[in-house]
């Protein structure tokens, strides 16, 4: 191989090597790569290669579609650096396993019994002042109607909450200052909405406004027939949906029927008015507003089933993709009157913003992005001004997100863009494809296609933001004792494991370290309840152990620092071996302990 002349990574050669058309005319410094395949041509001038052992200056938060979780992805090395799982289980970090994370996630199930699966569609970062402040991530279910809150300080679920009186939980939107969490309801279910909450019994879905914690609020009945995709403005006024089936149509056909569909409104402080005034009914304890309440919604029309709603960034347009139209809509928030509609191209889903002004839209049938100038379409211009540049897409893209591109203050540096299809991008591996999704450089005047990027099924959405903002989440618990403090229980000390007998409940106090478990044999009777609770010794950062018991369903990894609760019924006389999941040293497999149970 001759790569000593080559000052990049390998990921990055192998995609440039895909991207012979779009990187062509390399220079002489990299001749002995495949033809086309230099860096120096990118926009940047290289500076977006991430070479082994450099950082990546952007993080990128996944919603993993029917996957169910979240992948945070390194910006502009596309290396993805963790899943965070959320609505399913997860094995490699005991996700589901402990008694925690089962509770969040079988209990917010309509079944408890049945294996919990999530389809994640819209990540949202929480904001203060209209732009991400890296202390949350909001992502909804719209399988199983829930919606998940991940504390990006230890990077992992929090919260799971399952919305009643509605169905399907699509768009969510996150008040400028996180002050309330939306999220709407994409299926109609007549009259679901307690009958006695409004005289005229006509609802199909509903608004729900929750706390940053995901209590509910309070919800908003809706006459039509979904809500779908959620924006917000970046002065906290309002939050708003787009509302494709104002014809409560049950089929396709009827859902297509009438010319205008429309974007909802809703004013935030007449929610809170309304609350402060009583307008509302209880029913089985959630506040069902008084849709009547003046000034609460407001219907714009727009084009026939509208798809995506993105606020650009100075705060007083929201961009409307027509799906079924080739326009983009300009609406103004102020006066909430479609002011322009934007010739666009065929299918626009989505679209997202820079730090200039311009616009970039997904068009799905096109299969390509369109970079346009917001102002030059408002004023008129022809569409050769107004529109700037267009790349192809590979291929047919969903959303697309420029880093910031929801907020108030786009970084204007990258656009990412997931696509449905990648066809002829990779090696055939049979007869499901991966998804590909694609960074484009945006600092320039033309959009540079940087990278291709195989993921699996499937790159939904998602939200970019600045490394920077992430730099205070943990590498290692502080403090045994402060992980301890969660459980609420004394902080166990190096060599000590303390067995507490109480009838058949047993609780077991014990540590992991390299490489062993505090206690090296646990007699168990059959019958106990056990709780076994283990702090990590390690302070060294990424040191993880787990802690398995798979006869008992038990696994959970374990960070320095952190404390885990494990339960289980010692119901199986036997000789069962605790192990340690995670490789942390030399003597990884000899960390393990042998639970006896007997009569
Ligand atoms: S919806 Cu999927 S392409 Cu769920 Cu965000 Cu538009
Ligand atoms: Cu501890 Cu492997
Ligand atoms: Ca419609």
């Amino acid at each position: 191989m001759m790569l000593s002349s080559i000052k990049r990574p390998v990921a990055v050669m192998a995609a440039a090597a895909l991207l012979t058309g779009a990187l062509a005319g390399c220079t002489g410094a990299t001749s002995k790569t495949p033809a086309g395949s230099g860096p120096e041509n990118t926009a940047s001038g290289g500076a977006a290669l991430v070479a082994p052992g450099e950082l990546d200056t952007h993080l990128g938060f996944w919603s993993s579609g029917p996957y169910g979780g979240v992948w945070v992805v390194g910006i502009p090395s596309m290396r993805i650096l963790r899943e965070i799982p959320v609505f399913e289980q997860r094995a490699g970090y005991g996700w589901g396993f402990d008694p925690e994370s089962r509770k969040m996630l079988q209990d917010t199930l309509p079944d408890p019994t049945r294996a919990s699966w999530g389809d994640t569609h819209h990540p949202m970062l929480s904001k203060t002042g209209g732009n991400y402040d890296g202390r949350f991530l909001y992502i909804n279910d719209l399988a199983n109607s829930r919606i998940a809150k991940i504390d990006l300080k230890i990077f992992k679920t929090v919260a799971i909450k399952r919305i009643p009186n509605i169905q399907g939980v699509h768009g969510i939107g996150v008040h400028a200052d996180t002050k309330y969490v939306f999220a709407t309801g994409e299926y109609e279910i007549p009259n679901h909405l307690n009958p006695n909450a409004n005289a005229d019994n006509k609802f199909q879905t509903a608004v729900t406004v929750m706390d940053p914690d995901l209590n509910v609020v309070a919800q908003v009945p809706i006459e039509y027939g979904n809500t779908d995709i959620m924006g917000t403005t970046h002065d906290g006024r309002y939050v708003y949906t787009t509302v494709y089936n104002v014809e409560n149509g049950t089929v396709m056909k009827d859902m297509v029927a009438a010319e205008k569909d429309a974007i909802l409104f809703i004013d935030v402080t007449k929610v809170d008015s309304a609350l402060k005034e009583g307008k509302f009914k209880e029913v089985g304890g959630i506040k069902i507003l008084d849709t009547n309440y003046p000034g609460l919604k407001t219907f714009v029309p727009v084009g026939k089933n509208p798809h995506g709603v993105d606020p650009e960034p100075s705060g007083k347009y929201i961009v409307v993709s027509g799906k079924l139209s080739p326009n983009a809509s300009v609406v103004d928030i102020a006066t909430m009157k479609v002011v322009k509609e934007v010739e666009v191209g065929a299918g626009p889903l989505h679209s997202s913003f820079d730090n200039k002004g311009n616009v970039y839209t997904g068009n799905f049938l096109d299969s390509n992005v369109v970079k346009w100038n917001l102002a030059d379409a408002l004023a008129g211009k022809p569409k050769e001004e107004y529109i700037r540049d267009v790349q192809p897409a590979h291929y047919s893209p969903g959303h697309m997100m420029a880093d910031g591109g929801g907020t108030k203050s786009p970084g204007g540096k990258w656009l990412v863009v997931p696509n449905k299809f990648s066809k002829d991008r990779f090696v055939n591996v049979g007869a499901d494809y991966p998804e590909n999704q694609q960074l484009f450089d945006i600092s320039g005047d033309k959009m540079k296609l940087i990278m291709d990027m195989p993921i699996l099924p499937e790159p939904h959405d998602l939200q970019i933001a600045p490394a920077e903002l992430f730099k205070d989440a943990i590498q290692a618990y502080d403090a045994t004792e402060a992980a301890a403090h969660e459980h609420k229980i004394e902080p166990t000390k190096d060599g000590e494991t303390r067995v507490v007998r109480d009838g058949n409940k047993v609780t077991v106090y014990t540590t992991a370290k390299r490489s062993e478990f505090g206690f090296k044999e646990l007699k168990l009777k059959k019958g106990d309840h056990v709780t076994i609770y283990v702090t990590s010794l390690e302070k060294t950062k990424d040191i993880t152990h787990g802690f398995a018991l798979p006869d008992y369903g038990i696994n959970k990894a374990l960070n320095p620092g952190e404390t885990i609760k494990m339960e289980f019924i010692a119901d199986k006389v036997g000789t069962y071996w605790a192990y340690c999941t995670w490789f942390c040293s030399a003597l990884h497999l000899e960390m393990r302990s042998r639970i006896i149970i007997e009569e």
